[in-house]
């Protein structure tokens, strides 16, 4: 009887789906049998799935099986937004089993994991599965093809167990002509790529089930999420000498940055296009993926956009108009700009942020002539390793900057917290006090779930990323009031000058300033401590969990304690929560408020919830876990010149640096 390897694993032991003999597509059946004996061999166990009545699946089969998938391209996420429901809408968990394993051996294989995925994250019934890890399974999205060639040889030479991991050079894309080289650690780290993926899954642009894409502040979450990664990107920059991201705001310019992925896709059996230096986008032709759209018609959209940004009302379908109040505006026009099918006229201001995407990921090729696929800006797993993106961010970013600008700054009502008094902030680790200490680690990532290699069995990868010493942080705070008080504590940190070294002015180094931290902490009466270690930071997920560490794994992911490591793939990745700085030590800032929590804090239950990533990724099935808007204090216009000046009783600051070591250390020995 045929067999088909799982999306699910008992610890170590793999489990072999049984499939009715009609699941399989004609094409298979003549395989069916050696497929049967290869995965069945190393099979620990056999679930057999029920013959049950499918669904009508015409909607997400047009799409080739060897084609690209991105949820960026309309037509696509029609596609997909139908595979969701699907998967959304099956009875049980063993009906979702029967659809999906006739759904993999048919339906594009992006497709199908991004659908599975954001249905797996979804229904209430599948809290205890896991999903599977993206890098594993698709890890052509991440590494440079070489490795795999170099994985197979691996693989068929020497005996699983004997195998040397295969190493995943440092700085592949470019050579040192290309100024921005420099920070290629950053947009091409696997973690920072997999955490954007994941953003997007547990964030999806299209599905009936409202729960699915309408959640709890999620337009303003978008434009939060990506502006600190703008904050990040541009910091790393001045750290290695190079300016401010250039917004992308004329999309009749040509782009002057190139990009070359030297990534190879397995499923299309292609290489992923580059885009040269000087390319400009054009009209869109392309029958194939159904996208017919102008230049112009993005300016009309852009256009209509500001319009609603300087009225502070937005266009409703029926006439009427939405006003973009201090409440709600900024989640509005986060779904507009997005846009989702939560957008409140999609007819009318479009889809500019996913077209942008698309626009920029066909412009070697945009009316199919040469049929070509998209470019890495089609997909959210690559887009960060583009240039590109970070230009088209700052633009999407100076849109949602410019509608924060027209709200009035905050009264110290809003800012003060009386009775609570910050009287020092400052942080030990081992490369001293104030110093945040980074270097490279050498780390191994598992390849064999993606990769068909016989015989089967561990091949590994090595590659570099940044790291930082761990650190605390320690504040100092007097509570006045005589009786115990909760305070939220929010930590940022900030660049004090650009990469030529002149001072940032207030106004522009607001918004670079990065979220560290935030926490609710008692706060008893006198002068007392708060100890806060670096890594139990709201921002960011441990390295086991966006890699699903195969040590880390918990014996039955069906458990309670199973869930972290199968849910909560969304987080910023702790390995880059502090920029890479330079040799020398790179001037920073660090910024501490105590607010009231009282005006903070959301009534609900996290019992059972991953909640430690929260910042950038909210909670699931939650609301998120902070009234104040997103970025607050910084969000809105500053009147003060400097932070210094704009500093309450209940904030503090400290001057800083970032050092780094230039020196690579293997990961799990200590520098
Ligand atoms: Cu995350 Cu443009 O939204 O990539």
């Amino acid at each position: 009887r045929p067999a088909e390897p799982c999306f699910m694993q008992k610890g170590e032991e793999k489990a072999v789906f049984e499939l009715p003999d009609n699941y399989f597509p004609e094409k298979y059946k003549v395989l069916s049998d050696t497929i049967s004996n290869r995965f069945g061999n190393d099979a620990g166990r056999t679930i057999p799935v029920q013959n049950i009545a499918l669904p009508n699946l015409s909607l997400p089969l047009q799409l080739p099986y060897n084609a690209q998938f991105s949820f960026f391209v309309p037509k696509h996420r029609d596609m997909a937004g139908k595979l969701i429901d699907i998967f959304m809408g099956m009875r049980d968990i063993q009906d979702l089993m029967s659809v999906a394993s006739y759904c993999q051996l048919r339906v594009n294989p992006y497709m199908f994991n991004y659908c599975l995925s954001v249905a797996i994250l979804h229904r209430p019934d599948t809290r205890g599965v896991g999903i599977p890890t993206f890098a594993e399974l698709f890890p052509d999205k991440f590494v440079d093809p070489k490795v795999f060639r170099k994985a197979r040889e691996a693989s068929s030479v020497a005996p699983s167990g004997a195998r040397m991991p295969v190493i995943i050079p440092v700085n592949y894309t470019a050579g040192p002509n290309e100024p921005e080289q420099r920070v290629a650690y950053f947009r091409e780290d696997i973690g920072v790529n997999l955490h954007h993926w994941h953003w997007h899954l547990v964030y999806p642009n299209k599905a009936s089930d409202n729960n699915v894409v309408n959640k709890d502040r999620r337009g303003e979450l978008f434009y939060y999420m990506h502006q600190q990664i703008i904050a990040r990107y541009t910091t790393e920059r001045f750290c290695n000498g190079l300016g401010r991201v250039r917004r992308y705001n004329n999309l009749r310019e040509p782009i002057e940055e190139a990009y070359f992925p030297k990534l190879d896709s397995q499923v299309a059996s292609r290489a992923w296009s580059p885009r040269f230096s000087g390319t400009t986008v054009r009209d869109l032709v392309r029958p194939l993926e159904q996208i017919r759209l102008d230049v112009s018609q993005m300016e009309t959209w852009i256009d209509r956009i500001i319009q609603a940004i300087e009225k502070r009302s937005a266009l409703l379908p029926n006439g009427r108009q939405v006003p973009l109040d201090e409440e709600r505006g900024i989640d509005i026009l986060g779904n507009i700009i997005e846009s989702s099918t939560i957008s409140p006229n999609q007819e009318y201001y479009g889809d500019i942020h996913n077209m942008g995407h698309i626009f920029i990921a066909y412009a070697h090729d945009p009316d199919n002539r040469h049929l070509e696929a998209f470019g890495v800006m089609g997909d959210s797993a690559t887009a960060m390793r583009d240039p590109v993106f970070y230009r088209w961010h700052s633009y999407i970013d100076d849109l949602f900057v410019s509608y924060k600008n027209q709200l009035p700054p905050y009264g110290i009502d809003k800012l003060n917290f009386p009775g609570i008094r910050v009287n020092g902030i400052h942080i030990e680790g081992s490369a001293g006090r104030n110093i945040f200490g980074t270097r490279w680690e050498l780390s191994t990532v598992e390849l064999t779930h993606g990769l068909d290699f016989t015989p089967r069995g561990s091949v590994t990868a090595r590659f570099t990323h940044l790291q930082h010493e761990p650190f605390k942080y320690i504040i100092e705070y007097n509570n006045t009031t005589k009786k115990t008080a909760m305070g939220t504590v929010r930590i940022f940190l900030a660049p004090t000058q650009d990469e030529k070294g002149q001072p940032l002015e207030f106004n522009e180094q607001r918004r670079f300033l990065i979220e560290l931290d935030k926490f609710t902490a008692q706060l008893k009466p006198g002068n007392n401590v708060i100890n806060r270690q670096s890594s139990s930071s709201s921002v960011t997920i441990p390295y086991e969990r966006t890699f699903r560490d195969q040590s880390s794994r918990v014996a039955d992911p069906t458990s309670p304690e199973a869930a972290p490591f199968n849910f909560c793939g969304c987080g910023w990745p702790h390995h880059m929560l502090i920029p890479k700085g330079n040799l020398k030590g790179f001037p920073m800032v660090l910024f501490v408020m105590i607010s009231n929590w009282a005006e903070d804090r959301i009534e609900q239950d996290l019992v059972g919830t991953c909640n430690d990533a929260a910042s950038y990724c909210g909670i699931r099935d939650r609301k998120y876990p902070d009234r104040r808007a997103m970025g607050f204090p910084f969000d809105r216009p500053i009147t003060a010149n400097s932070l210094e000046e704009f500093l309450q009783p209940n904030m503090c600051i400290a001057r800083c640096m970032v050092r780094h070591n230039d020196v690579t250390i293997p990961r799990g020995q200590n520098a």
